[in-house]
C-alpha cells in the first residue's frame, strides 16, 4: 500500500476478510431466505378500496391510511394461520440454510415481547412470541437465523431522522468540516439520547433473548442523525460483539465519522460482509472488491412485505432465482430471496410454488451453489460455473443450439502445458460425459465441447455439468 491513509477512530476494525468458523460457515450458505412480516400485512397495500404501487411494509406512509389508523393495526394481529414449523419446512424443501427475519420494521412493531414498548405482539390478540417460534424452528431445521432490526423507528417519540446521507446535498453540509449538527432543536437532540438507549436496550434484549441467532441484519442507517453518532453506534456494535461470540453483523449498521457506509474512507469494509446489494448484483469480481456479500432479493419488483396485488410489477419465476442465485455464487455471494407473509400467517401460494420450483431444482443441483466460490474458468456464454477444491461445476443457461457446451479452459501458468478436462459429467443422473476437442485459438487458449445428451437436453431447467481438469504437457 502506497496510498495515504486516513486515521480513522470509527472505520473498519479489520483489513480483508474475517476467517472465524461462524463467518465461514456464513460464506457457504450459498442460499437464504428473508422473511418481511409485520402489522403491514393486515392491508396488504390497500386501504378502503384504495391500492399503493409503493412497497407495502411502507403502507404507514402511504398517504392511504392515517397514521392513526396505522397505529392501531396492531389491536386485530392475530396470525392464526402461522405455523414455524411449516415456514421452516418449506424454506429447507428450498434449499435456504439461513433466514433473515424483520423483528422490527421502520413503523416500530415489535414481533417480539419487547419490555421496553407496549408496541409488541404481546399487545395483539394474538400474544405468542413470533421471533421466539421462528428461531427455533428454523434452528430446528438446521436453518440459521439472523434478525432484521430497523434503526428508523416511526413509534418511538424521540426517533429522529435528520434527512438521508446519501442525499448529495446532506452528505456535502455533513463532510464540509465543522460540526454539523442534523438536529433543529436542543430538545430534540435530548430526546434522541432517549432513542439511542431504547434502540441499545431492544438490541441488547434480543441477543439475550433469543442466543441461537447468528447474526443481526441493519436498516435505516442512512438517517443522517444516526449517521452523527458514529462512535456510539461503533460502541454498541463492540457490545453486541462482546455478548454473543462469532455474532454476523453486514456494512449496513454504521459509518465512519466522516459519513461513509458500506466502505470507509480508506476503502476498508465496515464490518463482516457488504450489505449493498439490494435488489441487484454485482456484474464481475472486480465490482465485488475481494469483500463477502450477499444479495437480497425480492420476488415481484419491490415489495418486501405482503402486497395483495401481484399484477403490479413483473414476478420472477424460480428460473430467474436460480439463474441470480447462482451468477451471486459464481461471483462469491450468497443470494437471499424475500417472502411476505400474508395478515393470517399463511405464506401466499404463489410463493410456495416459487420456493417449490427453486427447492425441486436445489434438490438436484445443490451442490454447484453450497460450500462454492468463484471458479478458475472466466464468465462464457453458457452460464455461470462455481467452484469447490478440484470440482467446478458449470450450470448452463443458454444451452447451444448444437447441444454441444464449448468450454474455454484457462491457460497454464507453464509453458509447453496445457489444462484438459479430465472428467466430465452431469450431475442429474451422474451420467458421464462426452468431452471433443472444441480447438484453439490464435492466442492460445483451449476450448473443448461437452456434448449434451439427448436426456438433458430436452429437459427445460438449467442443467450442471461437473468437471474436473489436469494440466498435462
Ligand atoms: C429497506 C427498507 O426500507 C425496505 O422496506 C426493506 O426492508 C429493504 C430490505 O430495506 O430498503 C432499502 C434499503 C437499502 C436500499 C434501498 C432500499 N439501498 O441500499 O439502495
Amino acid at each position: 500500500r502506497n496510498k495515504e491513509r486516513i486515521a480513522l477512530k470509527h472505520g473498519a476494525h479489520r483489513e480483508g476478510k474475517r476467517n472465524d468458523a461462524a463467518m465461514q460457515k456464513w460464506r457457504e450458505y450459498g442460499l437464504g431466505q428473508f422473511i418481511h412480516w409485520g402489522v403491514y400485512a393486515i392491508p396488504g397495500g390497500q386501504w378502503n378500496g384504495k391500492t399503493t404501487t409503493y412497497a407495502a411494509e411502507w403502507f404507514r406512509t402511504s398517504g392511504l391510511i392515517t397514521h392513526e389508523e396505522y397505529d392501531n393495526l396492531y389491536k386485530q394481529f392475530n396470525p392464526v394461520n402461522f405455523d414455524a414449523k411449516e415456514w421452516a419446512k418449506q424454506a429447507k424443501e428450498m434449499g435456504a440454510r439461513y433466514m433473515i427475519f424483520t423483528t422490527k420494521h421502520h413503523d416500530g412493531f415489535c414481533m417480539w415481547p419487547s419490555k421496553y414498548t407496549d408496541y409488541t405482539i404481546a399487545n395483539t390478540p394474538y400474544k405468542k412470541d413470533i421471533v421466539k417460534e421462528l428461531v427455533d424452528a428454523y434452528t430446528a431445521e438446521g436453518i440459521d437465523v439472523y434478525l432484521y432490526f430497523s434503526i428508523i423507528d416511526w413509534s418511538h417519540p424521540g426517533y429522529y431522522s435528520g434527512g438521508n446521507i446519501n442525499s448529495p446535498k446532506i452528505k456535502e453540509t455533513f463532510q464540509s468540516g465543522g460540526d454539523y449538527n442534523p438536529f433543529e432543536t436542543e430538545e430534540q437532540e435530548e430526546r434522541y439520547e432517549d432513542f439511542k438507549s431504547f434502540t441499545r436496550n431492544q438490541l441488547l434484549e434480543l441477543v439475550d433473548n433469543y442466543p441461537a441467532m447468528k447474526g443481526l441484519w441493519f436498516d435505516g442507517s442512512w438517517d443522517v442523525a444516526w449517521v452523527k453518532n458514529a462512535a456510539w453506534v461503533d460502541t454498541l456494535g463492540m457490545e453486541l460483539r462482546a455478548k454473543h461470540p462469532g455474532l454476523i453483523i453486514g456494512s449496513r449498521f454504521r459509518s465512519d465519522e466522516l459519513g461513509n457506509r458500506h466502505v470507509d474512507a480508506n476503502g476498508d469494509l465496515i464490518d463482516d460482509y457488504d450489505q449493498r446489494y439490494e435488489r441487484s448484483l454485482p456484474s464481475t469480481l472486480e465490482d465485488t472488491k475481494g469483500f463477502d456479500w450477499d444479495c437480497v432479493m425480492t420476488i415481484p419488483e419491490n415489495q418486501w412485505g405482503y402486497h395483495r396485488d401481484w399484477s403490479l410489477s413483473y414476478v420472477k419465476t424460480p428460473y430467474d432465482l436460480i439463474e441470480m442465485t447462482v451468477k451471486a455464487n459464481s461471483l462469491n455471494g450468497n443470494f437471499v430471496i424475500n417472502f411476505g407473509p400474508d395478515g393470517e400467517g399463511n405464506i401466499r401460494t404463489e410463493e410456495t410454488k416459487i420456493a417449490k420450483g427453486v427447492g425441486e431444482w436445489m434438490d438436484v443441483n445443490r451442490e454447484a451453489v453450497y460450500g462454492v466460490h468463484n471458479s478458475v474458468l472466466e464468465k462464457q456464454d453458457w452460464g455461470y460455473s462455481t467452484q469447490k477444491g478440484e470440482s467446478i461445476y458449470l450450470t448452463v443457461f443458454n444451452k447451444p443450439m448444437n447441444d454441444r457446451v464449448r468450454v474455454k479452459v484457462p491457460r497454464s501458468k507453464t509453458k509447453d502445458m496445457i489444462f484438459v478436462i479430465e472428467h466430465a459429467e452431469f450431475i442429474s443422473g451422474k451420467q458421464e460425459a462426452i468431452v471433443a476437442d472444441g480447438g484453439r485459438d490464435k492466442y492460445g487458449s483451449y476450448y473443448y465441447d461437452i456434448v449434451i445428451p439427448r436426456k438433458v437436453s430436452n429437459k427445460k431447467e438449467p442443467f450442471v455439468i461437473k468437471i474436473k481438469l489436469k494440466e498435462v504437457d
